[in-house]
């Protein structure tokens, strides 16, 4: 407490220092607070990530996407329970444009009616899905790293599977659960095309319900149908994530893909290429930010403007842009 009150001697630590080491203690203010200056790129917040990089990669990272409605939060709060009772430490992402403001409260609702008001091996939280200044995937990221480097066991990440920007929110899992329900017909044709090729697991849930087996047997065509699945043909797993049915077999599921994407090689892959997207991005964005710092606002406002009309190409814009001195 003493050097809380004297913090201004301790002016060379970054901002995110003090937190980090609170939320090293389990403080979940401070975890929820760091991931709110991760998610706004605060002053600290690369320090922060700088800090705990080395610590990441040891939490098992859990996708579950599918198109709203389809029970992803009641059955992301149902792997929640199970994977607390088997005494890991979990963490809940849930990245739902879908319902960005009472999406978070809820599932947090579900698991405190189900074991109790405090839980200090639980954290949850909502991400918005806008304002991100490198993409919504970035961010996803490094919240799980984060996470992931403060000991949690299981993130959990929910996001609606719709558009390409929630594939790419999904990717950051290292087992990507895709949830449908039965009598979606031709909309299942629909996923196809998105997210059917990342999916490791495929989970009918809302099999309480008729037309399960009908939706298995198409889901089933859909798979033998595609290409570059030689190695791992996903699992299809029954759940019913109101009554708990299937949850057992969906966990058992997901640790048996774990198991093989680290025998065969694929956790290293989707790491590789984690880490090729991350410095990709980066350099970007360094790279136009010293730019911009060395040419000067006024001079690339300037050379926007004559491009628009067309008194300039982009190239040589470029040429010129990056020749000045
Ligand atoms: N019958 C049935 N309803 C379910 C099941 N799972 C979820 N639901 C209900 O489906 C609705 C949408 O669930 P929710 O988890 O919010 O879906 P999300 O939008 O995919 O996150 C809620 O009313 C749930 O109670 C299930 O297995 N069976
Ligand atoms: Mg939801």
């Amino acid at each position: 407490m003493t050097h809380e009150l004297l913090g201004g001697s301790r002016g060379a630590e970054p901002p995110g220092g003090r937190l980090l080491e609170r939320a090293r203690s389990g403080d979940k203010r401070s975890v929820a607070r760091l991931i709110s200056m991760i998610e706004n790129d605060e002053p600290g917040a690369a320090a922060v990530m700088r800090t705990v990089y080395p610590e990441t990669g040891k939490a098992a990272i859990v996708g579950v996407t599918g198109p709203p409605g389809g029970g992803k939060s009641t059955l992301v709060a149902r792997l929640g329970a199970s994977y607390r009772e088997q005494g890991a430490r979990v963490a809940v992402v849930a990245v739902d444009p879908s319902s960005p403001f009472t999406g978070g409260a809820l599932l947090g609702d579900r698991i405190r009616m189900r074991d109790g008001f405090l839980d200090d091996g639980l954290f949850i939280r909502s991400m918005a899905s806008r304002g991100h200044s490198g993409g919504l995937a970035r961010a996803t990221l490094r919240v799980v790293n984060l996470l992931d480097a403060l000991g949690t066991g299981v993130i959990l990440v929910e996001t609606v599977g719709v558009g390409q920007e929630e594939v790419e929110v999904v990717r950051v899992a290292d087992t990507v659960c895709l949830v449908t329900v039965p009598g979606l017909g031709d909309d299942i044709q629909a996923l196809k095309a998105g997210v059917l090729e990342i999916a490791d697991v495929l989970v009918v849930n809302k099999s309480d319900r008729p037309g399960a087996d009908e939706t298995v047997r198409d889901l089933a065509t859909m798979l033998s149908l595609g290409k570059g699945r030689l190695e791992f043909t996903p699992p299809i797993v029954r759940t019913s994530a109101q009554s708990g049915e299937g949850i057992a077999e969906l966990v058992a599921a997901i640790a048996k893909h774990r198991e093989w994407a680290a025998r065969s090689g694929e956790r290293e892959r989707r790491r590789l290429a984690a880490a090729r997207g991350e410095i990709e991005a980066l350099l970007r964005e360094e790279l136009v930010r010293r730019l911009r710092g060395r040419v000067g606002a006024d001079r690339v406002d300037d050379i926007v403007k004559r491009v628009a009309a067309r008194s300039l190409d982009p190239y040589t814009a470029i040429d010129e842009l990056l020749s000045t001195r």
